[in-house]
């Protein structure tokens, strides 16, 4: 049988279909794998399930004479040197559509925690100051800002973006987008309104960024774009945390260029610069845009999907270059 290596704990149902298929090994530890570790496990490994920050390059490859396929578990894939992946003969598959709604309502959970002040309020009642104040109720106490009605911007309107555009509709929100190319069936079906990336950022009182990590997105939001957002303006990042450039992004909270933001993802993960872990304005997550039972095991399957397809010598479901079908046959 081929042999699969998985470089983290997945959902139990991926790794019962994939033992029908290949011989797996599972890295159990909580812990990352360390990087001399992957590379002495994928010596002799046809396959390789990797996710988030393992950097699935030229380097594995040569370590991984047998490799023929990647499945990344997660939808973005910006681990991988796909360009590397394709000239070696190297399938690369993600995991698309399963997680685009716990990803959209978790984007919406940052926006609605970081606009409603959810997490300093928590704070407060759980921490025993609201007692110590004696003050049962105040009308000024924690004064967020209205979401309803108002004008949201999602930069990258992929299926993720739309999904939080469509959630948006029912917050009766104006909706402005921006992507590399325009969506006209998005438009209609969402009345959403493409507008120039600058344009977008200087009308929304929510910026949600929703693109992939690219050349292009990287730190796309920089000092002088979080300088167009309206000082009462949130942003929010799904995406990957190299889309912003931190160090802007902390002087923005604190100067008060914009009014806060809830962000799920960061430059470096984990993230334990301290910069932001004192500012009020902030609502921080883990990385965890994904993180429902429904969707982890989604993933989980379309993973095995794609390898069960590509060890039968069909084309993975979900295969990301496609280009390199002209170099080798599935199988
Ligand atoms: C993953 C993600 O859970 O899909 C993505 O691109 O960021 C998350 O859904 C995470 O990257 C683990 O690989």
């Amino acid at each position: 049988m081929p042999k699969v290596f998985v470089t983290r704990a997945i959902p139990e149902n991926g790794i019962k279909m994939l033992r029908e298929h290949f011989e797996v090994e599972v890295w159990e530890d909580e812990h990352e794998i360390p990087r001399e570790v992957l590379l002495e496990k994928v010596r002799d490994v046809d396959a390789l399930v990797t996710m988030l920050s393992e950097r699935i390059n030229a380097e594995i490859f040569d370590a991984a004479p047998r490799l023929r396929i990647v499945a990344n578990y997660a939808v973005g894939y910006d681990n991988i040197d796909v360009e590397e992946a394709t000239r070696r003969g190297i399938y690369v598959t993600n995991t698309p559509d399963v997680l685009t709604n716990a990803t959209a309502d978790f984007a919406w959970t940052l926006l609605l925690a970081t606009a409603r002040r959810l997490v300093e309020a928590d704070k407060f009642v759980r921490s025993g100051e609201w007692k110590k104040r004696d003050v049962a109720w105040h009308p000024l106490m924690f004064l967020g800002y209205d979401v309803y009605g108002k004008t949201i911007g999602i930069v990258g309107f992929g299926r993720i973006g739309q999904a939080i555009a469509r959630r948006a509709k029912g917050f009766g929100m104006k909706i402005l987008y921006n992507s590399r190319t325009r969506k006209p069936e998005a438009e209609k079906e969402l009345g959403a309104e493409f507008k120039p990336l600058e344009e977008l950022l200087r009308e929304s009182d929510f910026v949600v960024l929703a693109v992939p990590l690219t050349k292009e997105t990287h730190h796309l939001i920089n000092e002088e774009r979080l300088k167009l957002m309206k000082p009462t303006a949130i942003l929010v990042n799904i995406a990957r945390g190299k889309v912003v450039d931190t160090e802007a992004l902390v002087r923005a909270l604190k100067d008060g260029w914009i009014a806060g933001a809830g962000l799920d993802v960061f430059e470096e993960e984990p993230y334990y610069h301290e910069e932001l872990f004192s500012l009020d304005n902030v609502v921080l997550a883990p990385h965890i845009g994904s993180a429902t039972h429904g969707a982890r095991e989604g993933m989980a399957e379309l993973v095995a999907r794609n390898l069960i397809a590509f060890k039968n010598g069909e084309v993975p479901p979900t295969l990301v270059n496609r280009e390199v079908l002209k170099v080798r046959k599935p199988g």
